[in-house]
């Protein structure tokens, strides 16, 4: 998974890049080795993720046909709009955080060109089109999940003259990224950042050693994360619909009100949470 980054030590070509940091995906130009290595890196993740993943993401991943090769946005994005009124936008890579807020907040999802080195198989430090595609686009098939993103797209805009982007950051992080769900199917994951890597999709649900308690806006933006290994705490939301309800009301004093107080670590039980257990399992100490 990827985390901070510094903007000297980005992959991908800028140079083409327009205003808005996107560029033209060029479908043609992913080589032989390319197209094996994604249908490998799909084959993968695809047969892994049955038991785990949530509902949502299931049913989006069968709505778009990726098994083949590395996928042509513009196929997707015909059938994409059509469910959920998402587009996906090609960029060279990371992207400034207000540009990415914009397109969000536009129901654009910034999705890189560039795919991994065979060698970067089970781990990578920034975002590709793999992670980008297969972890984020089958949500992005769910309205409400698509107006969870676009709302918070539009809250950070406005929240981040307020100096709010550490807390967005872990917003997105913990919900986005690294979400979990607990609904009829029991305990699922709807996070990109798990369901495009190796071998945190089975940890997030069965491992009794990192911490899961039922997501609360506050705790959540409080919350410290960690890029570097498995997370420690996992949040888990009670549906989709509730997730996006959490973002229609006003932020700006919530967010006033969390920068004034201490940030809290990961892996920790503070005062108030809700513990939720591992499938099939006990709590955690
Ligand atoms: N750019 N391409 C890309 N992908 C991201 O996930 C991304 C980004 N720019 C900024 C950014 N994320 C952060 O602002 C959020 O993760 C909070
Ligand atoms: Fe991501």
């Amino acid at each position: 998974m990827y985390g901070a980054h510094t903007d000297s030590s980005l992959r991908g070509n800028y140079s083409d890049a327009r205003a808005d940091f996107t560029v033209e995906q060029q479908p043609g130009a992913y080589s032989d080795a390319e197209h094996a290595l994604w249908r490998r890196l799909y084959a993968r993740q695809s047969s892994m993720l049955q038991p785990y993943a949530c509902r949502a993401f299931r049913d989006g991943l069968a709505r778009m046909t990726a098994a083949d090769g590395v996928p042509d946005l513009a196929a997707v994005n015909a059938r994409l709009e059509v469910a959920s009124g998402w587009t996906l936008v090609a960029v060279p890579g990371f992207i400034p955080d207000e540009q990415f807020f914009r397109h969000l907040a536009a129901r654009r999802f910034p999705v890189t060109v560039w795919l991994r080195k065979p060698e970067e198989f089970d781990y990578l430090v920034e975002p590709d089109i793999f992670h980008d595609f297969f972890g984020h686009v089958p949500m992005l098939f769910d309205r409400r999940f698509g107006d969870y993103v676009q709302r918070y797209g539009e809250q950070a805009l406005r929240l981040l003259p307020q100096g709010a982007l550490p807390l967005l950051a872990r917003l997105y992080w913990y919900t986005v990224e690294f979400g979990l769900i607990d609904d009829d199917e029991g305990l699922r994951v709807f996070g990109a950042g798990i369901l495009s890597s190796g071998g945190e999709t089975p940890y997030a649900i069965e491992s009794e050693i990192p911490r899961r308690v039922r997501f609360e806006l506050a705790r959540c933006l409080r919350t410290e994360y960690r890029i570097d290994n498995f997370q420690k705490t996992y949040f888990v939301v009670r549906s989709l619909d509730a997730l996006a309800d959490v973002m229609t009301r006003d932020l700006s004093a919530l967010v006033a009100d969390v920068q004034a107080k201490p940030t809290l670590t990961a892996g920790h039980e503070y005062p108030g949470d809700t513990p939720v257990p591992p499938r099939g399992g006990r709590l955690a100490a």
